[in-house]
């Protein structure tokens, strides 16, 4: 049987060029890289802090983690991105940088919600994890609206990167201080870990799958749903330096320094 593993990463929110969590960003993906019998590679949402509309600025502004990103196509693997709930709004910028400028031959793959994939019988999904968070109404009626076309023509052709820059720096120090109320500082909250295994617990009676991948709550956790069904969350990756690692018979955390 060939050997293979897919390694997946999220929340990791990048704030700056050359801050701690961008290091830990591209150790990921240098480590994803040159583990041979790694054949993908999944950024599940929030890698940045702050990424909104489909800007060039971004791409200069994060010139090191794009480069890394087409490295990973250049090697050979697939590239999946998922949009989390700070870096959104973006596909344009993502599949432009990605399939088009690139000789990237379909290896990079752009998700707004979720992904559904299939290896040795088992079934995989992969998403950020605010789509599926129980007792969650008004966020889904926010997120509805900031993804809406019509929010994404406003960011696209009315407002400027640098009128966005400020405002999504206020918004997520805003969130930022609210999150910690909510969901504790030291990111192990008991009741965000049980709210999240509750999410994770209903979305399995819509879903068919095996492993449930997801973030966004930034506690870590591997949960057994029941027999055959299991939610994995790599938690908030600057604290848990960590990524999740499957092959073809275990799903294991690995921790990157
Ligand atoms: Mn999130």
């Amino acid at each position: 049987m060939k050997m293979w593993s897919w390694h997946f990463i999220s929340d990791v929110h990048i704030k700056e060029p050359g801050d701690d969590n961008e290091r830990l960003f591209l150790a990921f993906l240098k480590r994803s890289i040159d583990e041979e019998n790694c054949e993908k590679i999944f950024l599940c949402g929030d890698i940045f802090d702050l990424m909104v509309g489909n800007f060039d600025e971004y791409k200069v502004r994060y010139q090191t983690c794009f480069e890394a990103m087409k490295k990973v196509l250049t090697s050979g693997k697939d590239l999946y991105f998922i949009e989390g709930n700070h870096d959104f709004n973006i596909r344009d910028l993502m599949i432009n940088e990605f399939t088009k400028t690139h000789t990237a031959d379909g290896r990079f793959h752009f998700y707004c919600d979720y992904i559904h994939l299939s290896k040795d019988n088992m079934k995989y999904y992969i998403c950020h994890g605010d789509m599926i968070e129980v007792d969650s109404d008004g966020y889904q009626i926010y997120k509805k609206t900031v993804t809406s076309r019509f929010m994404k023509n406003l960011v696209d052709n009315v407002f400027s990167y640098d009128f966005l820059e400020t405002l999504g720096r206020f918004v997520s120090k805003r969130s930022r201080e609210r999150g910690l109320k909510a969901y504790g500082q030291h990111y192990n909250d008991e009741s965000v870990k049980e709210k999240f295994r509750r999410s994770a617990i209903e979305l399995s009676k819509k879903n068919d799958f095996n492993v449930l991948i997801c973030g966004h709550s930034h506690v870590k956790d591997d949960f057994k749903i029941k027999e055959h069904i299991r939610y994995i969350n790599n938690g908030y990756a600057p604290i848990s330096k960590s990524y999740i690692r499957v092959d073809q018979t275990e799903i294991t955390f690995q921790a990157l320094d």
